[in-house]
């Protein structure tokens, strides 16, 4: 009997939480709203994390009320309606107009965003087939999401990204015996899928060079190079994606040597052992954790990156005015104790 009134309290918040992150998902996809986007995601996620059914009489008494928006406003309008009657007309509205779900196909489409969405569905671009007839269109990366859409579609079960980091691993070692891997993101959360495969790679440090700084960078981008041309000769790197902001981190498709495997999106980031920390504390996420970690220690007048802890402050413009060297942490847990923060488990780290 307790059990049956445990899952009914999961199974009604997780409903809820379903309706608000396909809100945020119709913001981001077809309008290109970060910050309505953002708000209907955090919503859902601190109803996720109730230990309690949320339901009309105790949502007034909430502790932090403000992750489900102002009372009063829209999303919490949202939240009654849906604790009132189980529907949201509004979703429902936007999921029955034709240009909502054409602007929500074509940006399934990985590398095509709702701008050029837009632009397309006012040239006359419904589906993923309008877009296959005319591919001129697109740039390079989206006719490589193009040529992938259905295999990019589907989420990626855990034992395959070990499998895929495995076999990366294996040539990593190959190229540098003493570098080292590690799978991060949503994998590294314990997500049971992943979206795509992230893997963290780490140079092996040379003792005693002069300007080990200049040095160090030029190691992480030739052993990443290198890497990748192995991974690409292999076959296990099917395409190349140019998205990439930084020579330390690469962005592809990739495809394991077995009958029946998918295309899958590959993310590579190379950091120094010096940055290895921030690095694993960025690229494990999820981004609405480490948003809230960096706002954590901005107000405790630092800058966190995923390149170090520098203390700051603020110029007459709000600029940040760096105050000196970062903080060495060379462990997660020292960025936590540096920051004054109980450290989080990656399974913490939001979903
Ligand atoms: N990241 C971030 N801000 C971004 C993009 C990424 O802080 N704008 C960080 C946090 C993410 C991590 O990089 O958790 C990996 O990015 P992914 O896009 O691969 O996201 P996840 O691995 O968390 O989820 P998914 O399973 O969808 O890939
Ligand atoms: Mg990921
Ligand atoms: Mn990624």
């Amino acid at each position: 009997e307790a059990l049956v009134i445990d899952q009914g309290f999961q199974e009604g918040n997780r409903l809820l939480a379903e309706k608000l992150v396909d809100m945020a998902e119709v913001y981001k996809r077809a309008y290109g709203d970060e910050w309505r986007t953002r708000a209907y995601r955090q919503a859902a996620n601190a109803i996720r994390g109730l230990s309690f059914r949320l339901a009309l009489d105790n949502i007034d008494n909430l502790k932090d009320i403000k992750q489900l928006g102002r009372k009063g406003g829209t999303i919490w309008e949202h939240i009654r309606e849906v604790l009132t009657t189980g529907r949201l007309r509004k979703l429902e509205e936007m999921l029955a107009d034709p240009r909502i779900v054409a602007l929500q196909t074509l940006t399934s489409v990985w590398g095509l965003g709702p701008s050029t969405a837009q632009q397309l569905y006012d040239r006359g671009f419904r589906t993923v087939e309008d877009l296959s007839r005319d591919p001129e269109q697109l740039t390079a990366q989206q006719r490589v999401g193009l040529a992938h859409h259905a295999d990019l579609q589907e989420r990626i079960p855990r034992a395959e990204v070990a499998q895929a980091a495995a076999l990366v691993c294996t040539v990593l070692k190959r190229v540098s015996p003493r570098a080292m891997l590690r799978t991060v993101g949503s994998f590294r959360r314990g997500a049971v899928d992943c979206g795509d495969i992230d893997l963290l790679v780490v140079p092996p440090t040379e003792a005693g060079v002069a300007d080990a700084n200049s040095q160090e960078s030029d190691a992480a981008e030739n052993l990443l190079k290198e890497l990748v041309r192995e991974l690409t000769a292999l076959g296990f790197i099917t395409d190349h994606l140019s998205g990439s902001q930084s020579k330390a981190s690469f962005m592809g498709i990739c495809k394991l040597p077995c009958v029946g495997s998918r295309h899958r999106h590959i993310d590579i980031k190379v950091y120094s052992q010096e940055a290895l920390a921030f690095g694993l504390l960025h690229f494990t996420g999820n981004d609405y954790f480490n948003r809230s970690m960096r706002r954590l220690a901005a107000s405790k007048g630092f800058s966190l990156s995923e390149h170090g802890l520098v203390p700051v402050n603020r110029g007459p413009k709000r600029q940040k005015v760096r105050l000196g060297a970062s903080v060495k942490c060379a462990s997660e847990e020292d960025i936590f104790k540096a920051l004054g923060m109980e450290f989080v488990d990656p399974a913490q780290r939001g979903i």
